[in-house]
């Protein structure tokens, strides 16, 4: 089949972003033996410069839309970014009479709402290699949906849970690079190359929206493949890389190998990665900056012990403490991440993080006031319970959880005067 895929992030909030998840499923399909055009669209002004005449002169038999960002997670001034999506489907069907599939990380959080809300035929929750094919597969061959794991569709809803490969092997790694149509001013050897070795998060935090993107198993490409993968792009002049793997540094074991296999393999490369505060020590520290880390993000998101725990962290802050230090002696660049407002926050608590951030002297520090809900969440229950939210709110529309007792103003007030006197901090 003649498969257009396209990448509808039209942001660049934070960086640049390459759509990996996409690439993923144009590999696989490419793999499949399915005729693929991939469109990247970067801005609003890409859909006509790029995505216009793709679908005039390619005549996609299928279209797969990546939906990644719902909105900017920002409670003071949210952006509903799905919106943005709307125009590219009217151009999609406006050029072309095939039918329209959603999937990305985005999407994967609200498959039922996003469907709905875009107006799209059909979505893929979670992995996209596997149920693209076979939602492909099943059409050609005019077969019953029925039992297709991860497909939803705007009348029946989900057909069966999603598909999660314990083999990631079994895919071809990506090429996040391949087909882009849509140039980035200064070119892209200097972009960070999105980079994925595991999926799956098996950390339960209360917040978080990981489990119905990849699931709570964690499952891995082994290191040599990641490593060869890796080589490629070293091979092709990318030497800046990503890690988007939620938690580098688990499993341990993991970690090092992946490190060992860089340095074996001679890789002058840098890369950022993203590390929960447990479960990490100085030898894995040592190890990842020999293998090329540069920063590392360290969402402690608190200091305060309660708030921890409400949270469901594993770690408390003589752990962050002990990190941020061996991260500063390996010249690693520690990027802390902070959320405040959440269950069991206070005045008291949020000066305490405030406070403690600042002690530790970081290169960066993020701060976000409000939590963002996801629906089946640990988080999204307790707002339901405390009447925060609707029993039956999609939660498509951006909604942020606010401790009852906590200001908004006065919160948005302390944020703001914790970053305008430390150089280096953001909100
Ligand atoms: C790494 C990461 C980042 C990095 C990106 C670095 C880089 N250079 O790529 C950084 C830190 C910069 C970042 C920034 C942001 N991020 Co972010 N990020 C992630 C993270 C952890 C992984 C994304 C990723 O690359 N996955 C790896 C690829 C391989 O997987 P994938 O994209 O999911 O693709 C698979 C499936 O989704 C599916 N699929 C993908 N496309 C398609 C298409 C079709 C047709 C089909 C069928 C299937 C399919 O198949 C793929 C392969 O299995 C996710 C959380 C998560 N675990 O998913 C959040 C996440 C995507 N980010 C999110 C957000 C909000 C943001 C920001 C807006 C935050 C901000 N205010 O700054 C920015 C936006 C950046 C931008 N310009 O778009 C949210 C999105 C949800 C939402 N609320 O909108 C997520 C889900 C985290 C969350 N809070 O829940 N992010
Ligand atoms: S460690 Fe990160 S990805 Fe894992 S559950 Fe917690 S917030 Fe989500």
């Amino acid at each position: 089949m003649r498969v257009l895929m396209v990448s509808a992030n039209l942001v660049q909030v934070n960086m640049s972003v390459l759509p990996v998840g996409m690439a993923c499923v144009a590999a696989a399909l490419e793999h499949a033996g399915h005729n693929i055009r991939v469109v990247n669209l970067m801005q609003p002004g890409h859909v006509s410069r790029f995505l216009t005449p793709a679908l005039k002169a390619f005549v996609p038999d299928i279209i797969g839309i990546s939906v990644r960002n719902i909105d900017d997670q920002n409670m003071g001034a949210p952006q509903f970014l799905l919106s943005q999506i709307k125009p590219v489907i009217a151009e999609c069907r406006s050029h072309s009479a095939a039918p329209i599939v959603l999937g990305g990380p985005g999407y994967s959080i609200f498959p039922q709402s996003a469907l709905d809300y875009l107006e799209a035929d059909f979505g893929i929750q979670g992995e996209g290699e596997w149920g693209t094919g076979e939602l492909i597969r099943r059409i050609e061959e005019d077969a019953a949906f029925e039992g297709l794991n991860g497909l939803w569709t705007p009348d029946r809803g989900r057909m069966a849970p999603p598909f999660l490969n314990q083999q990631l092997d079994a895919y071809p790694m990506p090429d996040p690079l391949a087909h882009l149509d849509a140039p980035l001013d200064g070119g892209y050897q200097d972009l960070m190359v999105p980079f994925q070795t595991r999926r799956g998060c098996p950390m339960n935090c209360s917040y978080c929206s990981t489990p119905a993107i990849e699931g709570r198993k964690m499952r891995r490409h082994s290191p040599r493949i990641a490593v060869d993968n890796l080589r490629l792009f070293v091979e092709s002049g990318f030497k800046r890389f990503f890690f988007v793997d939620n938690t580098f540094n688990f499993p341990r074991s993991y970690a090092m190998a992946l490190c060992d296999g860089i340095i074996e393999a001679g890789l002058d490369i840098s890369w950022q990665s993203s590390i929960y505060p447990a479960r990490i020590d100085e030898a894995l520290i040592e190890k990842m900056a020999l293998a090329g880390c540069q920063a590392a993000s360290v969402g402690f998101e608190s200091a305060n012990e309660r708030v921890l725990s409400a949270m469901n962290k594993k770690y408390g802050k003589e752990d962050v403490r002990r990190l941020s230090e061996a991260l500063y002696r390996h010249g690693i660049e520690r990027m802390g991440f902070i959320l405040l407002g959440g269950p069991c926050e206070t005045r008291q608590s949020v000066l305490e993080s405030i406070r403690f951030a600042e002690s530790l002297e970081l290169e960066t520090v993020k701060l976000t006031a409000g939590i963002r809900i996801y629906p089946s969440t640990p988080l999204a229950e307790t707002a339901r319970q405390k009447a925060m939210i609707a029993q039956n709110d999609s939660l498509l529309r951006p909604t942020f959880y606010l401790e009852s007792g906590l200001d908004e103003a006065w919160l948005q007030d302390t944020v703001a005067d914790a970053v305008s006197r430390n150089p280096g901090w953001t909100s």
